[in-house]
């Protein structure tokens, strides 16, 4: 496969005016009718008279024509993925007719059909599998599209903008025709036909307009759209408030399907949903779905102008809408809930996943140099670290400079396709403040690492830190620059009080909280004034996506816990504590004892209701397996699952009636909310019964068999589910998971779930359990969710199963992923993932885990999507 480098970027030769496209649907295929009215790009620098188009292998030409004459055959060249007129006049208008196959469409790009409904995904390059054009987001194109149907199948037919026509055709067929008055990329085009049922709500904007909402989802999930749609109106509203933004066209149409490969997708007036990011009622979602379909829907809605009315000059520049979205996302979620929380939420993904990501073989900036296959670059680096980004540049400007420079990015920028350069470049000319050291962030893989040293001077009253900066190492970058880091520091005296931070020495007001601006490779800061030496509370808030090494005492940190005024660094210190107790104990196979301070600091948790109860619930959380691997040299997993169970069990047992106590105590009165508070205390509740279950406690057992039964909403059910499926209750376990089937199984969301909380076990998802589970009717291998819950959720969280020592694991992923290369090369590419950062494992696990991905290398015809993926990895 060939490499595009970002150096070779070339503005379009041709431009798109307007795309006017006829489709019609049939059983077996589809028919389009498409005509582009194209003009020579003035711009552009090639005198060459030939036009190229995107196309694919999969998609037959039936006929072009140009300018109303049809093309002789020597006149142009089918390539397979390409399409060379020899001679083009200037200004011209290409009639091109394809035939498709939707029906036999399993990579689900392009145009397919899900549960028999027909719907599209053009990002990144799809709208190529459907017509030839020219299929890159810098080409602007204003579509008018038809979509003719049976109408006793297909009543519903949606495409982007305006409905401007409709009417019944011969042979009980109909058509509607759809307009989209704002200019887009292909890869936001969207169309769905279907029998669909149609949920309708309005939002009366800032300025006074009236917007149409629509959900349109199979009549079984009619009575599941009434959180999207809430979730919608409050981020149409936030958008205006916090933005300025105010929806554009006169309808928003949101749509469910159940075969999607990602999350969702935010073509222009119509976005299209995974079914699971989109559709919950309290009986069938949880209080973590609930909260995701509200921050997707926000997400996708926002898109609307940071992804749609500005968009990406090129496809490396996808972080431009994709980590500026997250960032907005992000705030909302934090604006509609606890922002603490939501700040812990992100920067414990970050640490395990991003991290990890960015110190293996995938390693790429922000803004990628080079890539084969752009669905693989959809990654938590162009989303997450990509959003951070933003954020510190929202930390070092602050919120009104921030909302100045968005605003002219916005204004200067509307209807255009542009750079991330061009979005740093607004912040700068809106703020006054030279970014230029800052864009390395885009620039520069991998993680910065800080380490930090401290010391007093109590003659002088002085306390330096000093802070050196380095960046590893990433594939094909090596001898890193510094970069500018927002570093946000405390100060706390022994009596928990925080300390002003002067520093200077004539300093009379200080405040006790402080962004520190890295930009050498070294830095010391002098605080002037203490009469003792303070503990630090450093990167609060965790203000930069960076590792910091500090040489806390276990003292320190249980003191950190509870006394740091940041929360997002109560939490932390609670982590580091937790972290330093497990490591001690991995390898060690005796009796060692858990550190009383950890037991004690986790008891005062659990008894002081005066505290912040979201906040507790997250503290209470153990760091996780993935994040005690990422943080390990050489890790031998199931060394780390021993330990972190061992710590787990011990803290278990001691604070036995203290988890019966905030059981009890966290009962949940009155109706279903999904309100900070509610949530705080389900989970509260749910971490303790579960700790208890470890422990394979009788009492425990009674109460979630208890809370099974008479469970109002997912969130309590499937806590006890889990609590049982993780016991030694075998027997409770089967009948619990058969009642919980027996009741759902017609409910594929509720099914995923199902599928979920066994493969993800320790305890149930044994390697012929996962395959038991692949042979049961409900699981179908044309279906991501399915896949990705079992197959997904056994690499990614049942990890001692998946290190199992005889390699077990990792040939069966081999082998899974062989099979869907040739079905959805897309799903395949990103379920290697656990298999690149083979070199980090102990030699007993990495060999094993390259020969599983040398395997998937021989496979015969791989796709470009899992060549591109295994070749970095064994490179
Ligand atoms: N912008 C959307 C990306 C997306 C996508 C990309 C590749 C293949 C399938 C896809 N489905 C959706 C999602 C988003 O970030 O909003
Ligand atoms: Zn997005």
């Amino acid at each position: 496969p060939q490499t595009i480098y970002l150096k070779d970027y070339r503005v379009p030769v041709f431009l798109v005016d307007h795309v006017d496209l006829r489709f019609e649907l049939f059983d077996d295929g589809a028919r389009v009718h498409s005509v582009l009215s194209m003009r020579r790009n003035p711009g552009s620098d090639s005198a060459d008279k030939s036009l190229e188009l995107n196309g694919d292998p999969l998609t037959t030409l039936e006929s072009l024509s140009l300018d109303g004459s049809e093309l002789a055959k020597d006149a142009f060249e089918d390539r397979a993925d390409k399409l060379v007129i020899h001679e083009v006049p200037d200004s011209f208008e290409l009639d091109v007719v394809t035939w498709l196959e939707p029906q036999n469409n399993t990579r689900l790009e392009g145009l397919y059909q899900s549960s028999g409904m027909f719907c599209t995904q053009c990002e990144a390059e799809g709208f190529r599998c459907i017509t030839y054009f020219p299929d890159r987001p810098d080409v602007m194109a204003r579509f008018r599209t038809r979509i003719e149907a049976d109408k006793a199948s297909f009543p519903i037919l949606l495409s982007n903008g305006n409905d401007v026509e409709k009417g019944d055709l011969d042979g009980g067929r109909h058509f509607v025709t759809w307009e989209d008055p704002f200019p887009k990329p292909c890869y936001l085009f969207a169309l769905v036909a279907g029998n669909l049922v149609e949920k309708r709500d309005s939002f009366h904007t800032m300025s006074g307009r009236d917007i149409d909402l629509r959900m349109y989802v199979e009549p079984r999930n009619a009575e599941k759209c009434e959180h999207a749609m809430d979730s919608l109106k409050r981020a149409m509203r936030w958008d205006e408030e916090v933005y300025g933004r105010e929806y554009d066209l006169d309808i928003f149409m949101i749509v469910a399907v159940d075969d999607f490969n990602m999350g969702a997708m935010e073509n222009k007036g119509l976005n299209i949903f995974n079914s699971s990011c989109v559709l919950a009622s309290q009986e069938t979602a949880t209080d973590q779905a609930f909260q995701r379909i509200e921050s997707i829907v926000a997400h996708e809605y926002f898109h609307n102008w940071s992804g749609n009315r500005v968009t990406c000059r090129d496809w490396f520049q996808l972080s431009l809408k994709e980590g500026f979205t997250v960032f907005r996302d992000s705030q909302f979620s934090a604006d509609m809930g606890s922002p603490t929380v939501k700040r812990i939420e992100d920067a414990a993904m970050l640490r395990t996943a991003q991290f990890a990501e960015d110190s293996g073989p995938m390693a790429h900036p922000v803004r990628p140099e080079s890539y084969m296959e752009i669905t693989n670059f959809y990654t938590l680096t162009i989303y997450e670290k990509g959003c951070e980004v933003v954020g510190m540049i929202h930390t070092l400007l602050g919120p009104d400079m921030f909302r100045k420079g968005s605003d002219l990015y916005f204004e200067r920028h509307d209807g255009q396709a542009v750079t991330t350069d061009d979005f740093v470049r607004a912040m700068e000319d809106a703020s006054g403040r030279d970014l230029s050291q800052f864009r390395l962030w885009y620039e520069q893989a991998g993680t910065p690492e800080l380490t930090v040293q401290d010391e007093y001077d109590r003659a002088a009253g002085i306390y330096r830190l000093t802070i050196d900066q380095t960046i590893p190492e990433t594939p094909g970058q090596t001898n890193k620059k510094p970069q500018h880091i927002p570093f946000a520091i405390g100060l706390l005296g022994t009596g928990g009080e925080s300390l002003p931070l002067k520093l200077g020495a004539g300093e009379t007001e200080a405040p006790t909280d402080r962004v520190l601006e890295l930009t050498e490779a070294s830095h010391t800061f002098e605080f002037h004034d203490l009469s003792e030496r303070p503990v630090p509370s450093l990167l609060r808030n965790f203000s930069a996506p960076v590792r910091v090494y500090y040489p806390w005492t276990r003292d320190q940190l249980m003191f950190l816990m509870s006394h740091d005024p940041d929360g997002f660094n109560r939490w932390d210190a609670g982590q580091r504590l937790a972290v330093d107790v497990i490591s001690g104990l991995v390898g060690e196979t005796g009796s060692e004892a858990v550190d009383s301070g950890l037991t004690e600091a986790y008891r005062g948790l659990l008894a002081d209701e005066s505290l912040d109860q979201a906040l507790v619930a997250k503290m209470l959380q153990l760091p996780s397996e993935a994040y005690l691997i990422e943080l390990a040299d050489s890790p031998n997993v199931p060394d780390i699952h021993r330990a972190r169970e061992k710590v787990l069990g011990h803290l278990a047992t001691a604070l036995r009636d203290d988890l019966l106590a905030c059981y009890q105590r966290n009962t949940v009165e009155g109706s279903y909310e999904v309100t900070p508070d509610a949530v705080a205390r389900r989970s509260l509740r749910n971490t303790a019964l579960a700790w208890l279950l470890h422990m394979d406690d009788e009492e425990g057992r009674t109460l979630a068999e208890s809370q099974f039964e008479k469970a109002d909403n997912m969130t309590d059910r499937m806590g006890a589910l889990r609590a049982l499926v993780n016991s030694g209750y075998e027997q409770e376990c089967e009948r619990t998971l058969n009642a919980f089937y027996e009741q759902w199984k017609d409910d594929p969301q509720v099914v995923e779930q199902w599928f979920a909380v066994q493969a993800g076990s320790s305890r149930r998802g044994s390697l012929p359990e996962i395959r038991q589970l692949m042979a049961h009717p409900a699981f179908d291998w044309k279906n991501p969710n399915k896949i990705r819950s079992v197959i997904g959720v056994f690499a990614g969280q049942n990890l001692p199963a998946f290190h199992a020592e005889d390699g077990s694991g990792y040939r069966f992923l081999e082998e899974q992923v062989r099979r869907l290369d040739d079905s959805n090369p897309q799903i395949a590419a990103r379920l290697v993932s656990p298999l690149t950062r083979w070199r980090k494992f102990a030699p007993v696990h990495g060999e094993q885990m390259k020969a599983a991905l040398e395997a998937i290398r021989d496979k015969p015809g791989l796709s470009r999507d899992v060549y591109e993926v295994v070749h970095k990895s064994l490179a």
